[in-house]
């Protein structure tokens, strides 16, 4: 392996739905830059990409893989990403670490969900995109259909760089209109052979060639000109307005290919290795000190981990981008993450699982760590002295979660270890060890997502585990205030213990202030507000804790043992054990022994007293909401409102965009279970939604009974 120096270095994301022929284009475009010797297929499970076993299982790419191929003197790192949506975190961290994407685009289908999902992938993080049309060799290929549905869907930027002369079975001649050639591929693909286009497809050609024109002397003032006086363009002057247009997303260009057959593919690469953007040419990433961090060959050492995984027999490896200088084995490196000197003793360079080592890396380049102790997955490595990060791979929220158990007790270390590793190779599996909800809760992008995780965990960890409903985290509060005297008195044998506290409890909203007086039962109770504290709640909410103790009927010191006790009932709300929230607590009065009186008994009366004022002061439940905004193509808008209204949704609003339209809504958490298999189903998988927690609401009086009875229940058989 050559050095290779920024500005012949290429990185791109392959993309497209699944079975769009991402994994096999790799393949290709790994055999023609001679990297690997024979192609491997999908169906004989011996690609580079999917060399993993549930990939082998499923005919599926479940991970993002790193590859590279070499060509015409450049080298271009690839990353083949998995087209279905649970596995979206795997696109997202390769368009991060990629300076370009390829969408591939199955020509029997056309723009499939997968496409227009991936398509505003790379739209949301701005990197240009060029089509590859892919399966031309298949006989039922349909071309123009493909080419209307892309126009359709991603607009006029799509422009045609080739077209097929003859797609279906037998397919390998391509007119390519920046040439202005005709591509004629031997049987066993490869290498083109350059000809004159024939007569019949000349007016064709030159229709397809003119657009091109146009289109690339739009992306630059001095082309524009250039065009307006010749009323053409050479081919070196499309080349660079095409080469400007995909820099800003205002050309698309689109290639013929056969990744099968192996046409089309050294076309495509020759045209990655020539026109696609190096590091240098795009916008420089923005560093935690809010700077931007430039592609300086010549700057200091500085490289982002973007991806981790764990390989039989080797462990762990980090796979990373150069932003900046170059790096060498063995040179010195900090991790700003966690202050840790790093040395890089060895470097590799990755086709799948191969690895081959290197001396060294430049800007802009991709390569793999092994036996980094403290170097994980969105870590950064920089020269010392340069003590920022990258902001990083920005994931998106989990939005399907399950409560996971192992079978057996004696497992559950195992169990965390297992998750631990997981969550490192896929950081959108989130794992939450919920003490509230007394469960292990892993979030993931949908339930596919987590029956793939559990595969993982039967298949490779060897953990049998179940999955369960996940609890809600409710909480309770009250909506009217409540007194409550305790008197806590212990004289068996030795010292005493006595205690006694007289208290108010009422509801707290934000910006509500506290009451000099109150009437229960007929009888005045003065508050003097002698001090406050205002506790912001581990579980959200307030408790606000007012002494209003006059004439020292408790010590001052007794009045922190008090709160404590009151705490402890803060935990465990009296109708579904829940946590408390929003509540003024106002002690006014009580009772001291000159000899029995201590820090116990006070905590016990104030934790009594205040728990039988909470049963009288209309305890309610209140349950999450989450704001909701789910992008439905328009046909579907209906149905996915009406389900929504089924899960107590409340519809906010709605907006067009494009072709979808985004719906506004607030759901109880407790409604969204398997929302998005539901929203998959109603959608036929062409919606995407998020979800964010808002706030907590109360939940209305039949819910209420009904989580109380669930509780109940649940409780008697514990
Ligand atoms: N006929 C034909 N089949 C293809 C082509 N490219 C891929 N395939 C097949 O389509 C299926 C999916 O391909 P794969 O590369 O896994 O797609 P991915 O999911 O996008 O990575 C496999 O069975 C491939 O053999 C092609 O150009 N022509
Ligand atoms: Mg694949």
């Amino acid at each position: 392996m050559k050095t290779y120096h920024t500005d012949q270095i290429k990185s791109i994301a392959l993309l497209g739905n699944s079975g769009s022929g991402k994994t096999s284009l790799a393949e290709a475009m790994l055999f023609n830059g001679g990297v690997i010797e024979r192609r491997g297929t999908i169906d004989a499970k011996n690609t580079v990409s999917d060399y993993r076993p549930i990939e082998h299982e499923n005919g599926n790419s479940i991970f993002s893989t790193v590859m590279y191929t070499e060509f015409l003197n450049r080298k271009i790192n690839i990353i083949d990403t998995p087209g279905l949506d649970d596995f979206s975190g795997g696109v997202i961290s390769s368009l991060y670490a990629a300076d370009c994407a390829v969408l591939t685009i199955n020509v029997q289908n056309g723009v499939e969900v997968g496409s227009e999902i991936h398509f505003r992938h790379a739209e949301n993080v701005h990197k240009p995109l060029i089509i590859a049309l892919n399966g031309l060799d298949h006989e039922k290929a349909n071309f123009d259909k493909s080419v209307e549905m892309m126009k359709d869907r991603f607009g006029s930027n799509v422009m045609l760089v080739q077209y097929p002369v003859n797609e279906g079975v037998g397919f390998n001649s391509i007119i390519d209109v920046l040439k202005m050639k005709m591509l004629q591929y031997p049987k066993e693909g490869g290498a083109a052979k350059a000809t004159d286009i024939p007569a019949d497809q000349k007016s064709k050609a030159d229709v397809l060639h003119n657009a091109l024109v146009e289109k690339s002397a739009e992306s630059d003032e001095a082309l524009m000109e250039l065009f307006f006086s010749n009323d053409t363009l050479s081919e070196q002057e499309i080349r660079k307005g095409i080469a400007k247009g995909l820099l800003t997303r205002g050309i698309f260009p689109v290639f013929c290919v056969s990744s099968k057959n192996n046409i089309g593919v050294d076309s495509l690469l020759e045209f990655i290795a020539l026109e696609a953007p190096s590091i240098t040419d795009m916008p420089s990433p923005v560093n935690s000190k809010g700077a931007q961090v430039k592609a300086d060959p010549a700057g200091p050492a500085s490289v982002y981990v973007f991806k981790s995984s764990i390989e039989e027999h080797i462990g762990e490896i980090n796979y990373f981008r150069v932003y900046s200088g170059k790096i060498t084995e063995n040179l010195d490196v900090v991790n700003t993450n966690n202050g840790v000197k790093e040395r890089l003793s060895q470097l590799y360079i990755c086709a799948g699982k191969n690895r081959s080592r290197v001396p060294e890396l430049h800007t802009g380049d991709i390569g793999a760590f092994v036996k980094l102790k403290n170097t994980k997955t969105d870590h950064t490595l920089n020269a010392p002295g340069n003590d920022w990060r990258y902001e990083g791979v920005k994931f998106p929220a989990p939005k399907y979660r399950t409560a996971i158990k192992a079978q057996s007790e004696s497992d559950d270390e195992k169990l965390g270890e297992a998750l631990n590793k997981i969550h490192l190779e896929d950081p959108t599996i989130i794992i939450e060890y919920s003490k509230e909800l007394k469960q292990i809760l892993v979030h993931g992008q949908g339930e596919y997502h987590l029956n793939i995780m559990k595969w993982h965990l039967d298949n490779i960890y060897k953990i049998p585990t179940n999955f369960n409903p996940p609890r809600i985290p409710y909480r309770e509060t009250i909506t009217k205030a409540a007194q409550a005297d305790y008197r806590h008195k212990k004289q068996s044998g030795g010292a005493g213990q006595f205690g006694e506290v007289h208290l108010i409890i009422e509801p707290y909203t934000e910006g509500s202030t506290e009451q000099s007086m109150m009437k229960f039962g007929g009888k005045e109770i003065k508050l003097a507000n002698r001090s406050k504290d205002e506790i912001d709640l581990d579980w959200g909410g307030k408790l606000i804790y007012v002494n209003c103790i006059v004439g020292g009927s408790i010590d001052a010191r007794f009045m922190p043992a008090i709160l404590k006790g009151i705490m402890e009932k803060m935990e465990v709300g009296p109708l579904t054990g829940s946590y408390a929230r929003d509540i003024r607590v106002y002690v006014y009065d009580g009772k001291m022994h000159p000899v029995d009186s201590n820090e116990i008994s006070f905590r016990l009366a104030g934790r009594n007293a205040f728990s039988n004022a909470f049963k009288n002061a209309g305890a309610k439940i209140l349950e999450p909401i989450y704001d909701v905004e789910i992008m439905v193509p328009s046909d579907r808008m209906g149905d996915v409102i009406s389900d929504l209204q089924g899960r107590r949704g409340l519809v906010l609003g709605m907006s067009s965009e494009k072709r979808f339209e985004v719906i506004k809504a607030r759901v109880p958490l407790a409604e969204m279970n398997k929302y998005s298999t539901a929203l998959s189903s109603i959608t036929g998988g062409r919606a995407m939604y998020t979800m964010k927690f808002s706030e907590y609401a109360p939940v209305p009086g039949d819910v209420q009974e009904a989580v109380i009875k669930a509780y109940t229940e649940e409780e008697e058989e514990d």
